[in-house]
């Protein structure tokens, strides 16, 4: 039987266990990725292993979270991870080059490369043909110093592309769709690979669109097959070298298919709060929008924005009075494009504003809309509060239906724009040559000049906080108990509190500030009584981002459980990586018996971890001093129990160094 492509590059890169899915295995990591919001905390932990510089091809640090810097935080994380960047070996893209997945692909990218981002959109680059996977930092880390990166063995899906986008149709609408089909839920431990004729008809930024919000899905990452195509956007970056030819063996079997013709879809959006809310764009028709927004590491290539641009120009419109409409480009080399070619004038004629090329609105740095109002935006997330406004809701869209309701200033499908407006769709080829330029991209020292760097650290810059090994029972109580698709914006909220990224104490006052703001204080009181703190959860718990703060701060304020009927995989394996036991309703109608307040206690779970069961029943007091039984799920692996039992992954580099974890024996 033939390889298909996800098993091919696997096994290429397979370091430990057998490409059997469901099975842990490890992989080598050619790349990383760090950005600023999720890099200073993983650069503090790459420091702690004592490894003198990233053995990796290329270890690359992006400033795009971090940079409206209102106070001296942020810049003095900027400046911490420029000088570690320096002293390490590693890239350093400055603020003000672009968003960390659009120039990653743009300028490091390669086919057939496996590449570890501490952002749950490193997928992205799946669109050049490499395995690209989102992780915490921690993870990320551990492999610039060396280390596989662990993960289970995928299962794959095939996802069969046919005929060809029609006019006004694009890749998101082919991610929206995917999303209609798949959801949000349920896709832990799958990846998806792309294959058939109509993947020639998308361009590689196009490609990207499909694969960034496979992190969506929450599917591991995303693949496509590297082809003259492929071939073709390398060339225009000036690093055809760089090209290999991959596909699928012809008779490669997928544990499941899909099939998509490209020539039946039709414009989508995703509706607030969740990503796969998805339905057609004519079905909201009408609907006031009083925000558009455009950009963000999904839609902000060369391709986007001159689409949205070249159809704003075709109205012969200008912005509707009510209407704020807002482009963030993703990366210097694309706003100097659009604006050579005088597709930026073109837009400030419409009337739009122009946002710096970073993440900006996506994750709720500015451009908070007003209460109550609908924000169309173009990025790939529209969790609960994330825009920094609660009562507002963010559609998702592509380029063209954002500028079809840029121009009418309320929904509108785009195939109408021709009919309504005169507009035709504009047909945007691919760059020959893309404007190239890395002057924002400071290369690494050699290694006699780069010892000599001196760290920088403001006092933002706090160490990760100590925690001790797994105790021999967990004795506390459900300190929340929270409902289906948490997200990680849930948990810790970015926007106004991502200046604290570095600082563990005080962003952990935040913890699930949008939930319930007195989680964090009722969490501390308890750890400073002894009582630990246990979080109830349902479905997909754990979803979106891969920050680890979202362990890393519940660890700090003495969360040792999280229980839920299903947990998403990259907040899993950071919940490992700090020592909290994430465990699982064996019958998920327990979820209804447990109730916030109640008392819990796990007896000898450091022994069940110990003697490797799956399976542990919990004593659960009600207020009314009933008590029942609970039985709940580990499925941990070898190496997750000794990482739990030692108190996570930072306290195993410090004991343990690079030691493999078949060597680390834990008797009680
Ligand atoms: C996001 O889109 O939520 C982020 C901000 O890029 C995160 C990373 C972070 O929280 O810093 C992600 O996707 O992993
Ligand atoms: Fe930045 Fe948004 Fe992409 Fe996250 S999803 S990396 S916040 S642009």
């Amino acid at each position: 039987m033939g390889l298909n492509l996800v098993q091919k590059i696997l096994k290429e890169h397979l370091v430990e266990g057998e490409l059997i899915p469901g099975k842990e295995i490890a992989i080598r990591i050619d790349q990383t990725l760090y950005q600023d919001a999720t890099g200073t905390m993983a650069a503090l932990e790459f420091e702690m292993m004592g490894i003198p510089r990233v053995v990796t091809e290329a270890s690359v640090i992006y400033v795009d979270h971090k940079t409206i810097q209102m106070g001296y935080e942020d810049k003095d994380d900027h400046e911490y991870l420029r000088t570690f960047a320096a002293r390490f070996g590693c890239y350093y893209s400055k603020p003000g080059n672009g968003i960390c997945h659009q120039v990653h692909l743009e300028r490091f990218a390669k086919p057939g490369r496996t590449i570890l981002g501490s952002d749950s959109h490193t997928p992205t680059a799946g669109g050049i043909g490499a395995i690209a996977i989102g992780a915490g930092g921690l993870d990320v880390s551990a492999a610039m110093a060396g280390r596989p990166f662990y993960m289970v063995c995928p299962k794959v899906i095939g996802v069969k592309l046919t005929g060809k986008l029609r006019p006004w149709v694009s890749a998101k609408d082919v991610i929206l769709k995917m999303l209609q089909i798949l959801t949000t839920k349920g896709n832990v431990g799958w990846v998806v690979e792309y294959f058939g004729p109509g993947v020639k008809t998308l361009s590689v930024p196009e490609r990207a669109t499909i694969t960034n919000m496979g992190a969506e899905l929450g599917v591991t990452f995303s693949i496509f097959p590297s082809d003259e195509v492929t071939r073709e956007f390398l060339r225009a970056q000036g690093r055809e070298e760089d090209w290999i030819p991959l596909e699928a063996d012809p008779d490669a079997e997928y544990q499941k298919v899909i099939e998509i013709d490209l020539s039946e879809l039709e414009p989508l959006v995703a509706c607030p709060h969740s990503p796969d809310n998805v339905v057609p764009v004519k079905d909201l028709e009408g609907l006031v929008v009083d925000q558009v927004c455009v950009g963000s590491c999904t839609n902000s290539s060369y391709k986007d924005l001159a689409t949205f641009a070249k159809i704003l120009k075709a109205s012969g419109r200008r912005c509707p009075p009510h209407l704020d409409v807002v482009v963030a480009p993703g990366s210097k080399q694309v706003l100097r494009m659009i604006d050579r070619d005088g597709l930026l004038d073109a837009m400030f004629e419409f009337g739009i504003r122009l946002q710096e090329l970073a993440c900006g609105f996506c994750i709720g740095m500015g451009q908070a809309p007003k209460n109550n109002s609908v924000s169309v935006r173009t990025n790939n997330r529209n969790f609960y509060a994330r825009s920094g406004t609660e009562t507002a809701g963010v559609y998702l869209v592509s380029p063209e239906t954002a500028a079809a309701c840029a121009i009418e200033g309320a929904f509108l499908d785009p195939r109408k724009l021709e009919e309504k407006y005169g507009v035709k769709y504009p047909e945007v080829k691919m760059p020959e040559r893309f404007l190239i330029d890395d002057s924002m991209i400071v290369p690494p020292l050699p290694p006699e000049e780069a010892e000599r760097i001196e760290i920088y650290r403001g006092p933002n810059i706090v160490p990760p906080p100590p925690n001790d090994p797994l105790p021999q029972n967990i004795e506390g109580e459900v300190t929340l108990r929270v409902g289906d698709k948490i997200t990680t914006d849930h948990i810790m909220p970015a926007g106004q509190r991502l200046k604290y990224r570095s600082n563990v104490p005080k962003y952990a006052e935040f913890v699930f500030e949008p939930v319930d703001p007195t989680f964090s204080k009722r969490a501390l009181e308890n750890k400073d009584k002894g009582i630990h703190n246990i979080i109830v959860g349902r479905e997909s718990y754990g979803q979106g981002s891969s920050r680890e703060h979202a362990a890393l701060c519940p660890m700090y304020l003495g969360v040792k459980a999280v229980i839920a009927v299903s947990i998403e995989r990259i907040h899993r394996a950071n919940l490992i990586n700090f020592g909290i036991v994430p465990m699982y309703f064996v019958n998920p109608s327990d979820y209804d018996k447990i109730e916030q307040g109640d008392k819990v206690k796990i007896p000898n779970i450091r022994k069940a971890l110990i003697e490797g069961r799956d399976q542990v029943d919990i004593i659960v007091t009600k207020a009314s001093g009933e008590e029942i039984t609970i039985p709940l799920r580990l499925d941990l692996s070898d190496r997750e129990r000794k990482v739990i039992l030692l108190g996570g992954m930072l306290n195993v580099a410090k004991a343990f160094g690079t030691k493999s974890f078949k060597e680390i024996e834990i008797k009680e």
